[in-house]
């Protein structure tokens, strides 16, 4: 299937496990390293080619370890560097590959570097982070004295006051999650060291965490204020910023340009354009193989996240189109609906009433189907749903637990407010993997860190994979069709109907063979009015969401939340 010069991972289907809430081995409510092992097989028959391992690190899980305090080791709760090596040899023995997180735009205040940096003003390492003093003529800790005006992901200012030596460092996340200082090689040098020590143990690649925030404008300059609140987005001098193709470039030559095994980068970038995408995925400038976008999943966002409006279909097909033929040429781009930060699509884009076996095949189908390397994330095979949420006591997110108190504090409403993180919150993708119907679903003997989903005794993996019509199997058959079929892989692009607010179709083309896929994402019946419907109702369905009678030949009618595929040579 592999035509000469190709990569590897174009016809790859990566798997993302959020350890955390993925199988516990030892009954501490949390998901460990040996649950990893445990499932494996379930991602063997699903046919996946590579995990994507959240971290796993030492941290104080302050943001579920994307707050790293040593990048050379593995935290209690999820193993050891011993069990480690075992997940990895048991990950490569199924032919499978394995993928670290990378966590590198920042450390946790916990991480030895900085401990010291904090120490003194004149600690080696003071330069490896981002010190400043109080603004021009205010006072240290008054209000309105920090550096600058930018907002933190989660609520408040980007800066935080150190008493110790009475400067501000940044901290774009968390406070507990200080920006590491790129400017300075020291720092860079160390970062490849550590990456270069987990290829060696073995590890094919990195998801780099936030990559495309490395790079600041040094003179930090003020942002724009935002629609509400004190603060402003700092984003336009940190998002892609000066060095950042200088940096990823020297990353590439430092740590990836000598190895001769098949490894795989790919950059996790809020804000990334088509433009800037097309330059780091290009394989002539040796930067990374392939970035994770944000535009698709913001937009049901209002002012921010958390004032949730409804998707327009023609917008998300506006968006898909707009990636699919940046990158037609040169470049190449992920396919994601979730991941550990993002609601689950099928409550969110699909229905998770009576249709929600339909739409989530036809959402999969629909992802699947287009140019780019699909991402499953845990549970997305079961087309598991959102949480039933109660109260604000039910989450553990940070961000989540933040934005209640900030906007409850602004004036919102609690019930509005919890309104908004039942249908955004990251929780809903961490609510433990659903195995079986048992207690706490067979995800753990003990107390789970956060609540099943109580829905868990009817979407389940053990019932899914012993029903063939179940929404495991018709992730299990697409991933096939990729291996398969060329045209999934390497086709063109070519969307139809970008202003029908009910039907997603689109061509796939490569050589004489011809796909359409066919969507209704609605539940009406409706009628696809794609060029040549007849000839193409003629022609192979390859996969389907419901039966169809070879007799409806005419037109394509879809019912509700139906997709098809059809090919024809
Ligand atoms: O996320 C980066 C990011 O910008 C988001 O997806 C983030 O969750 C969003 O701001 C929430 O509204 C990455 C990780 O995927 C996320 O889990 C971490 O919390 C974050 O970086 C910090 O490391």
């Amino acid at each position: 299937m592999s035509r000469p010069g190709d990569l590897w991972w174009k016809s790859a289907v990566v798997y993302q496990v959020y350890p955390r809430s993925f199988a516990d081995s030892d009954g501490d409510g949390i998901g460990d390293l040996v649950g990893v092992i445990d499932q494996l097989d379930h991602l063997v028959e699903l046919g996946v080619d590579v995990l994507w391992l959240s971290p796993v690190y030492r941290s104080p899980m302050d943001d579920n370890g994307y707050d790293i305090s040593d990048y050379q080791d593995i935290d209690p709760i999820f193993g050891s560097l011993e069990s480690f090596d075992r997940l990895l040899a048991a990950t490569h023995d199924r032919g499978l590959k394995l993928i670290m997180d990378l966590v590198v735009n920042h450390t946790s205040d916990e991480h030895p570097w900085f401990v010291e940096s904090r120490s003194t003003r004149e600690s080696p390492k003071r330069d490896w982070y981002w010190w400043r003093p109080a603004r021009e003529g205010m006072s240290a800790g008054d209000p309105g004295a920090e550096p600058t005006n930018w907002r933190a992901a989660f609520a408040g200012s980007a800066w935080q006051f150190d008493e110790t030596t009475g400067e501000y460092y940044l901290h774009i996340f968390s406070t507990r999650q200080p920006d590491l200082n790129w400017e300075n090689p020291e720092v860079r040098q160390a970062i490849y060291t550590m990456m270069r020590w987990w290829l060696d143990r073995g590890v094919d690649g990195f998801r780099m965490d936030v990559i495309n925030f490395i790079s600041k404008d040094p003179a930090l300059p003020d942002g724009r204020a935002l629609a509400s609140g004190p603060y402003a987005d700092g984003g336009s001098h940190y998002v892609c910023g000066p060095r950042i193709h200088e940096f990823i470039a020297e990353m590439h030559r430092e740590v990836f340009a000598d190895r001769t095994e098949a490894v795989l980068t790919v950059g996790e970038m809020p804000g990334v354009t088509v433009d800037e995408a097309v330059l780091f995925t290009d394989p002539a400038r040796a930067e990374l193989d392939m970035v994770f976008q944000f535009e698709h999943v913001g937009l049901d966002h209002g002012d921010g996240k958390w004032d949730v409006r409804s998707l327009d279909l023609r917008d998300l097909k506006a968006s898909f189109g707009r990636w699919q033929a940046g990158l037609a040429d040169v470049g190449w781009n992920s396919l994601y609906w979730n991941n550990h930060d993002q609601p689950r699509v099928v409550s969110r884009f699909g229905d998770d009433g009576a249709d929600r076996v339909a739409a989530a095949k036809t959402l999969a189908t629909l992802l699947h189907l287009h140019r780019g390397t699909p991402y499953v994330y845990q549970g997305e095979e079961l087309g598991m749903t959102n949480a039933p949420f109660a109260t604000i006591d039910d989450f553990r997110d940070i961000e989540s637990i933040h934005a209640y108190d900030e906007l409850v504090a602004a004036g919102r409403s609690p019930h509005d407010v919890l309104t908004a993180l039942r249908a955004m919150s990251r929780d809903n993708a961490r609510t433990p993997m659903q195995w079986d119907a048992s207690k706490h679903a067979g995800f753990t003997t003990g107390e789970p860190w956060i609540a099943v989903n109580p829905n868990h005794v009817e979407i389940n993996a053990e019932s899914a994979r012993s029903d063939q019509g179940s929404v495991f199997h018709h992730y299990r058959r697409l991933i096939e069709l990729r291996h398969t079929d060329p045209v999934v892989v390497h086709g063109d692009f070519t969307m139809l109907l970008p202003d029908d607010e009910q039907v997603y179709a689109f061509l796939r083309r490569l050589g004489d063979v011809e796909l359409l896929v066919v969507a209704n994402i609605s539940t009406d019946e409706v009628t696809a009015d794609v060029p040549e419907a007849d000839a193409w109702a003629r022609s192979v369905l390859v996969l389907g969401n419901y039966p169809v009678s070879k007799l409806l030949v005419r037109d394509i009618v879809l019912r509700p939340w139906e997709s098809r595929v059809y090919r024809r040579a």
